[in-house]
């Protein structure tokens, strides 16, 4: 147990353990527990600076995080980097003094940003920890990598490069956890256990600490991780390019239709027939496209919502009434089988069976009544932005774009960023030693990031790891303290309406903080259906290479080893002289 009562470092104040939020709560309080600025070589905290309100009541809950109602003090403190004129912001919630548990949880972002919102940071409250997250420097935490990462064109602000690809977490951490300390007046002799949680950039952003920092956490929960920066990003505009190389716009209609058809005809082939694709290896082995030829489409006409990666916001598209086409199918299987040069070899890989296919989804030009392909989201903005440096965020079209191009930007994007955003450094030895664990999870039907992507990089941390064992006896090293477990029918970093009743890995960091703290290793990974028919239902995710098949009509889920499920996941990426981790 804490002592009940302790005083901040260099503060006059001194308070109790059972103190109040409200009184601990204050500007004076949260300055006063200010590392000293040499924490960090090369930084100066601002001890003018801090905000500091009370929240009570808070009602929160998410995909990663159950329901909870919390209190929690809400801080932004800042610090600027010496003799740079910049300033980074960091927020923390804390816990009240009788709710501290000894954790402080660092929270990564999304998309370009490195912030992900509040309603990612109440989940360390309810564990008792400091949650902390950082705006990068970027002038505020509404302010995305885009925003400042062009000066002028050609003139790329590498700074903001270093702070997203992983300077400014290792920063927030290292800040954040000798604040924890001082403000609850740890003890030096009390471990305090650090965490992390994030999603998507927020799992390539857990990875940038896990291949560099061994002593930064205890446990990482990383899911859907936009790691291998340069393919994950060109890959976006893959479908569109095999729209154009094969010469046919299928209206997204069309390409739902064989999605259905998919989910439909896979569902069962797990052994439980609950609209869930859990096992898209089986679909691969056993689904042949080519079979929705000829069935029929209707989608009614409609105004987008701008949802859509490539409508603009407000149009109108037309009543869609088809049959599934031979080119559909063959735009379908080729997106799927992933990008090949115009050699054939394979370049990268792509969305599982079962998986929405949002980049192929093609803009109506109602002038001609046609279906075509354009550029957009977070491919289109990479080139533009991350390779041209131009102050752009699309390119003007694909036009003369072929698959040897987006390998050529594969290449070039890769080299650029290999020290900073492409993320894939497996030699994990210090975080290893240092005893930390990871929870890797990427939902089956992942259609932003490809669930190949993780499953890859899973092999590749262990063929480097433990080059000399057999492959069982490498996935069970590895197992003690990096497991990867993909979640069926999940979306990108979500539950999936496609997939309703498919569970959700929601409870990670009580799971975590059960596997650091206690040592019981998650076997399976702790799941529940979060939405539909079964909501509330407990599932256990099987950990890769094990994959799940139900039994008795869908009521008993064992873990398998499958060999020809498991090759279904390898690539062999040919088109590069280098490999690829
Ligand atoms: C918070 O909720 C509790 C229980 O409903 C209530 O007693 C308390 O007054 C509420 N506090 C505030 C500040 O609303
Ligand atoms: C937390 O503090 C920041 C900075 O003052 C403020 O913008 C934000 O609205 C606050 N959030 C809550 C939930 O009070
Ligand atoms: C930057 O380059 C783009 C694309 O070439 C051009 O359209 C734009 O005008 C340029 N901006 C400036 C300020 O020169
Ligand atoms: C696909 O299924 C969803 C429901 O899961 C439905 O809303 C949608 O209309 C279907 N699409 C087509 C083209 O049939
Ligand atoms: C779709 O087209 C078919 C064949 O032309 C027609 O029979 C059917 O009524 C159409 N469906 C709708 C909803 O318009
Ligand atoms: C739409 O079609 C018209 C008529 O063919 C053409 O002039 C125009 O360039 C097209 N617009 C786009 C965005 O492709
Ligand atoms: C690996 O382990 C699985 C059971 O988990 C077993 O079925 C398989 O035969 C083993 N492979 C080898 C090469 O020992
Ligand atoms: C596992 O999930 C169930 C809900 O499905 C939840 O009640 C339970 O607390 C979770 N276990 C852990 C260790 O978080
Ligand atoms: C299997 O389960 C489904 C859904 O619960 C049910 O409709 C069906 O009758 C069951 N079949 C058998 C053979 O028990
Ligand atoms: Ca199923």
């Amino acid at each position: 147990m804490r002592s009940t009562l302790f005083a901040l470092a260099n503060a006059s104040a001194a308070i109790a353990s059972a103190a109040s939020l409200s009184s601990v709560c204050t500007n004076d309080n949260i300055i006063a527990a200010l590392p000293p600025d040499d924490v960090y070589l090369g930084i100066t905290i601002d001890r003018t600076y801090a905000t500091s309100n009370v929240v009570t009541n808070s009602s929160v809950g998410s995909n990663f995080f159950p329901d909870a109602v919390i209190d929690y003090c809400n801080v932004t403190v800042a610090y600027s980097h010496n003799d740079r004129d910049d300033r980074v912001l960091l927020q923390f919630f804390l816990p009240a003094p009788s709710n501290f548990q000894n954790r402080w949880l660092s929270n990564g972002g999304g998309g370009l940003a490195i912030y992900a919102g509040e309603q990612s940071i109440p989940g360390g409250v309810i564990y008792g920890a400091v949650s902390g997250a950082t705006d990068g420097g970027f002038g505020s935490f509404a302010t995305q990598l885009d925003g400042v990462l062009i000066l002028a064109n050609g003139t790329i602000n590498w700074e903001s490069v270093f702070m997203f690809g992983y300077q400014a977490h290792h920063e927030m951490s290292t800040i954040g956890k000798a604040f924890s300390r001082l403000f609850y007046n740890m003890a030096d002799s009390e471990k305090l256990y650090a965490y992390y949680e994030g999603c998507s950039e927020g799992g390539r952003e857990g990875w940038s600490q896990i291949q560099r920092f061994g002593d930064e956490w205890d446990g990482a929960v990383v899911g859907a991780p936009a790691f291998r920066f340069a393919h994950q990003q060109v890959n976006h505009l893959f479908a569109g390019v095999v729209e154009k190389t094969l010469d046919y716009y299928p209206p997204p209609c069309e390409m739902d239709k064989i999605l259905n058809l998919t989910i439909a005809a896979c569902d069962p082939l797990d052994g439980r027939r609950d609209g869930v694709v859990s096992r898209s290896d089986l679909c691969k082995l056993k689904f042949d496209l080519k079979s929705t030829i000829g069935q029929p489409y209707y989608c009614a006409a409609s105004s987008t919502t701008g949802m859509g990666k490539r409508q603009a916001g407000g149009a109108t598209l037309p009543a869609q009434n088809g049959t599934v086409t031979a080119q559909g199918v063959a735009v379908y299987q080729a997106i799927t089988d992933g990008l090949k040069d115009s050699q054939g070899r394979q370049a990268y890989l792509s969305y599982a069976l079962g998986a929405a296919l949002d980049d192929a989804e093609t803009s109506y030009n109602s002038t001609s009544g046609t279906w075509y392909a354009a550029p957009g989201g977070i491919g289109g903005e990479f080139i533009a932005m991350f390779l041209d440096l131009l102050d752009e965020t699309n390119i003007d079209s694909l036009d003369g774009v072929t698959y040897d191009t987006l390998v050529s930007w594969i290449w070039e994007g890769w080299q650029m960023y290999q020290d900073t955003l492409q993320t894939t450094w497996p030699d994990l030895t210090p975080w290893y030693e240092s005893g930390a664990k990871i929870i890797h999870f990427h939902g089956e039907s992942d259609f932003s990031i490809p669930t190949a992507s993780s499953v890859y990089w899973y092999e590749s941390v262990r063929q480097i790891m433990y080059p000399g064992l057999a492959y069982n006896d490498s996935t069970e090293a590895l197992g003690d303290w990096y497991r990867l477990y993909l979640v069926p029918g999940a979306g990108h970093c979500a539950v999936n309406d496609l997939q309703p009743n498919g569970p959700f890995p929601q409870t990670n960091l009580a799971v975590m903080i059960d596997w650091v703290e206690n040592g019981v290793k998650p076997v399976t990974l702790n799941a529940t259906v979060l939405q539909g028919a079964n909501e509330g239902e407990n599932q256990q995710l099987c950990a890769w290479p094990l994959r799940p098949l139900w039994s008795k009509n869908g009521t008993d889920q064992t873990c398998v080893y499958d060999q020809a499920s498991i090759d279904t996941w390898k690539y062999n990426f040919n088109a590069f002289k280098l490999p690829v981790y």
